[in-house]
């Protein structure tokens, strides 16, 4: 499927480490770069991230790379603490990848006898001493290049969390904040014909004024997390394009493409848009700046809708004169009305599931496809339609699999809890990170909904801060919903959602925790809930933890049978709501969290999941499964 061309991966050695920050004033998917050598070089803007990075030719840069812990950053900063990379000759650090001139000569570092750790994955579920790592970590490939005459390449990574300081071949190539974002460097002029060394220091520091912020309930996994690609594209290439049904009408494509020319400009172009399957084939004409509407009447009578009944995919070929990309692509309408959401026109109930970003089994980030296929077969398992992918931006991969699989999902940043709504830097780091996801995966039908945070308490600066990025995400893609897990508030037995924020999404979502935060078992059907808005009501989550294979009566916390009778409680809590059409249930997986510490049912896992860590299905998920057969059965 794609064309991999041939590059050598040499002996590998790495070490990523990272920090906390925003990019500002950064166009999509731009991370800075810095041009020509040493510190002083000028800034350089990047073209924005590539659409559809596996579309391209490319070679996967993944394998083991080389790693050193860092833990002073004695690597990146001199005795002073002033950066290396920032001195007069921009050399000095561990980027250097130095060996010792000869015997008389002293370096405190070598890659080459440096332990490996596989790419892409977190390095905490790979080393036990980096289990509860948070710092720095160097990171080295080494891998051979053909680079071609008047072709461009890039340098491209799935996500680095949190902070990413690249190197290339000793020079610094751009850095990068956003813990689960893809980022790029153009690296043309860098590129040598034959071994090449990439250094990626990769620091997964918290601060307060990052996004997330230092405090949530998952596990601050480090490193190089996704691929790591080596892409190849003309001079002029398609930079990024949106190909799907306009919002509310199932008979035609709207959308756009966009080239990129060496220069800046591509001078108008033809472009081709093709859909074999369905004899669909328009060109439409670029301006100067590379850029043409794109606006496809569609055959009647022939589509298939893309639905997770049929997730029918479309293979479309996108060709300029120099560039031709293929993708697959569902379409597939997505509104609301009232309470209703309709998907092509039909009235839908999300029966969904919330998931992380862990395979339980390692316990460690997906690793890739095979991880990620066990996840989304075990939601439809549960007879899910829908997936809540929390609390970040998910792989790529996952959401092409969603699309392949058939599940609609609900995508989120980690705009999570207590930000720091007053500092304009970390809301253009929020926005950043949000616009990255929606031009990432504005072309995959599974997506339904952008989710802008979730559980981010009222007040004035927080709602204008999450209403500002309601804007941007619509001014991104007017065709999906906006939702967030909103908080409840409660007067004596009456859950109310009263948030300013829900004026400004098209969901009344929220998250509810009766029966386990608050109150129990026996207490929790006093509970009522009280959600004055005309949308449809999704619960974003609810649960109780329950170690697996523990069992004793229904009132025990931490029991199998404990977190069983929840369900059934909340089943019939939920079903009293008028409106309510979707959730999803906290959560598929036992997942790691250092919030978590109860020596015996805690172990540093939330245990919410209905899948245990040892993948063994708890009482729960047969009850989950059950409600979720009948909800089929009413919206057929
Ligand atoms: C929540 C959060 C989620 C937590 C969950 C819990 O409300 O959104 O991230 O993991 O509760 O288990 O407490």
């Amino acid at each position: 499927m794609h064309k991999v061309w041939k590059l050598l991966l040499l002996s590998s050695c790495l070490a990523v480490s990272f920090t906390a920050g925003a990019q500002d004033d950064q166009a999509p998917g731009q991370a800075q770069a810095n041009k020509g050598s040493g510190a002083r070089a000028e800034l350089a803007k990047q073209p924005p991230t590539l659409q559809n990075i596996y579309g391209r030719k490319h070679v996967l840069l993944d394998g083991r790379w080389n790693y050193i812990i860092d833990p002073y950053e004695t690597g990146f900063y001199n005795y002073r603490r002033q950066p290396f990379d920032q001195s007069p000759s921009g050399a000095g650090g561990f980027y250097d990848d130095r060996k010792p001139k000869d015997k008389d000569d002293a370096v405190e570092y070598n890659f080459d006898s440096s332990p490996t750790l596989a790419v892409p994955g977190d390095w905490n579920s790979q080393n036990a001493k980096l289990e509860f790592y948070e710092g720095t970590l160097w990171m080295r490939q080494k891998f051979n290049a053909a680079p071609t005459a008047g072709k461009r390449y890039f340098l491209y990574f799935g996500a680095v969390n949190y902070e990413a300081h690249v190197y290339l071949n000793g020079k610094k190539i751009g850095s990068h904040k956003g813990g689960f974002t893809p980022f790029q460097f153009e690296v043309t002029d860098r590129l040598l014909k034959g071994e090449n060394t990439v250094i990626v220091k990769a620091d997964n520091t918290r601060h307060q004024d990052d996004i997330p912020t230092v405090n949530t309930d998952w596990w601050n996994y480090g490193g190089i997390t996704r691929d790591v690609l080596l892409a190849e594209t003309p001079d002029t290439y398609i930079e990024d394009y949106q190909i799907q049904l306009a919002k509310g009408d199932m008979g035609r494509i709207e959308g756009h493409v966009q080239l990129a020319g060496a220069k800046g400009t591509t001078g108008a172009q033809d472009v081709t848009i093709s859909i074999a399957e369905l004899g669909v084939k328009t060109t439409v004409r670029t301006d100067v700046n590379g850029r043409a509407a794109v606006s496809i009447a569609l055959p009647k009578n022939k589509v298939r809708y893309w639905s997770p009944e049929d997730p029918k995919l479309y293979n479309v070929t996108i060709a300029g004169a120099t560039d031709t990309l293929n993708d697959r692509i569902g379409l597939r309408t997505i509104e609301t009305r009232g309470h209703d959401i309709l998907l092509n026109g039909k009235s839908v109930f999300l029966r969904g599931i919330s998931l992380h970003d862990e395979n339980p089994l390692i316990p460690g980030r997906l690793r890739g496809e095979g991880d990620m296929r066990m996840m989304l077969q075990w939601a439809k398992d549960m007879n899910c339609n829908y997936v809540r992918l929390a609390h970040y931006p998910h792989s790529e991969e996952m959401i092409k699999l969603a699309d392949e699989m058939g599940l609609l999902v609900w995508a989120e940043v980690p705009v999570y809890w207590t930000i720091s709504w007053e500092k304009p830097e970390v809301y253009a780091n929020a926005s950043q990170q949000l616009t990255d996801l929606v031009v990432r995966d504005k072309n995959r039908a599974s997506v339904i909904i952008w989710s802008i945070g979730n559980e981010t308490p009222v007040s004035p600066v927080r709602t204008q801060f999450m209403g500002k990025l309601a804007d941007t995400v619509r001014s991104l893609d007017r065709t999906r919903l906006v939702g967030a897990a909103l908080e409840v508030h409660r007067t004596g037995d009456v859950v109310t959602v009263e948030d300013p924020l829900a004026e400004k999404i098209d969901l009344a979502s929220f998250n509810q925790y009766a029966g386990w935060y608050w109150s129990n078992n026996k207490e929790m059907m006093k509970f009522s809930f009280k959600v004055n808005y005309n949308k449809p009501v999704i619960v974003t989550e609810f649960g109780a933890d329950a170690l697996g294979g523990y069992h004793a009566d229904s009132d025990t916390k931490w029991s199998e049978e404990y977190q069983d009778q929840l369900y059934k409680n909340t089943f019939k809590l939920l079903d009293a709501i008028p409106g309510l059409r979707g959730m999803t249930p906290w959560v598929l997986t036992d997942f790691r969290s250092p919030r978590r510490p109860h020596p015996y049912f805690q172990d540093y896992w939330n245990r919410k999941g209905l899948i245990s860590e040892t993948g063994k299905k708890k009482q729960a998920f047969y009850t989950l499964k059950s409600y979720y057969d009948q909800k089929q059965q009413q919206y057929k």
